[in-house]
């Protein structure tokens, strides 16, 4: 196991809390209510329910989070469903380079595919254990563990696949667009 110090970006300090980082009421979908749309640059649009979505295969990651804020989170164990897999059962066009995450209550963040369907980005519905709270991105987030966490997106509703970039809710207000931790990639 690698020493923990290498583990916390350049200006943050751990937390072994869980802080809640919200702008704007808390959202409460029900399970039996939700759905994921996803759109945009792909061959026919799309809506998974809950269990359909699910159904995809769900696995249990181990991944650190870092909020822009200062604070960093390691060893989070997240259930859920990679973003690998929404992207193999999608006919995206190869037009398509970027992604805006849609949320329920309206947030919004954009990145690169290529960071959305990395390795260890993954739609999370479990965390430590428990099912996700509403104040955490509950009933399904978005984890993107190599950005800032303002881009693991929380009640994620949709996923539009984009050819040119587009700027989300922070990215339009003084956060960066790329939000790479290790750079401090934080404002912009
Ligand atoms: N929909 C939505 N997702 C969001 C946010 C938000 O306000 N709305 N805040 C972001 C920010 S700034 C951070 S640091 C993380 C915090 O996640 P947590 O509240 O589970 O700690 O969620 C991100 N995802
Ligand atoms: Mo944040």
């Amino acid at each position: 196991m690698s020493d923990q110090r290498d583990r916390v970006p350049p200006g943050q300090r751990l937390t072994t809390g869980f802080p809640v980082l919200t702008y704007g009421p808390t959202p409460r979908i029900d399970t039996s209510d939700w759905r994921l749309r996803v759109f945009g640059l792909v061959a026919s649009e799309r809506e998974w329910d809950w269990d359909g979505f699910l159904a995809l295969g769900s696995l249990t990651m181990t991944a650190d989070f870092h909020c822009v804020t200062t604070w960093s989170r390691l060893d989070n164990h997240w259930t859920g469903v990679p973003s690998s897999r929404l992207v193999e059962e999608t006919a995206v066009s190869v037009e398509a380079r970027h992604v805006m995450v849609h949320c329920y209550g309206g947030y919004t963040t954009n990145m690169p595919l290529e960071q959305f369907a990395s390795e260890d980005s993954m739609f999370a519905h479990m965390h430590d254990g428990r099912p996700l709270d509403p104040e955490h991105g509950g009933p399904m987030r978005l984890v993107v563990p190599r950005l800032y966490a303002w881009k693991s997106a929380k009640w994620v509703s949709g996923i539009e696949f984009m050819a040119r970039d587009r700027r989300g809710f922070w990215e339009s207000n003084g956060y960066s667009n790329g939000a790479d931790p290790w750079t401090e990639d934080r404002y912009s």
